[in-house]
């Protein structure tokens, strides 16, 4: 082998290392980019975390932090209750900390048919049109708490 091939493969091996070092950056920028491209600047926003067994969790809650093994079978879960004012544009960033978890806001006509995905924050939004206090649920079938797994929503006059 000549030098020459010898700094040619130099240059791919700095080409491939930061292409895989700036990866993660990028997908993360045009992630934040694509979300926040939809969002009206004024919608009123709340992230959720679904947990199977703790429910939904208020925030970003990465798997690591939640800590689920000293929880009691039949101890009450999660209940988040969401306060929002009436003609709110309502955001929900959703995510998972496990298994595939679904949304559903029937009152608002929200209902998600492909899941949120572990790993991967899924979006849903609509207008707090009526007053009062409504429920969502999770609406795919997620482990035995799946029928606990809701939370309300109360948009005030
Ligand atoms: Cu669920």
């Amino acid at each position: 082998m000549n030098s020459g091939n010898k700094k040619l493969d130099l240059f791919f091996l700095i080409v491939i290392a930061l292409v895989l070092g700036g990866l993660p950056f990028g997908i993360s920028f045009y992630d934040r980019y694509a979300a926040s491209k939809n969002i009206p600047p004024d919608a009123k926003q709340f992230t959720l975390t679904g947990h199977a067994e703790r429910g939904w969790l208020i925030g970003e809650v990465p798997a690591y932090k939640v800590v689920s093994f000293w929880k009691q079978k039949g101890e009450p879960i999660e209940k988040p209750v969401i306060e929002v004012s009436k003609g709110d544009v309502v955001v929900f960033k959703l995510t998972s900390s496990d298994v595939v978890h679904g949304f559903s806001l029937k009152d608002f006509g929200v209902y998600l048919t492909d899941g949120i995905q572990p790993g991967k924050a899924t979006y849903v939004s609509f207008i707090a049109d009526k007053v009062g206090t409504f429920t969502f649920s999770c609406n795919a079938i997620c482990g035995e708490m799946h029928q606990n797994m809701q939370g309300t929503v109360v948009v005030k006059a």
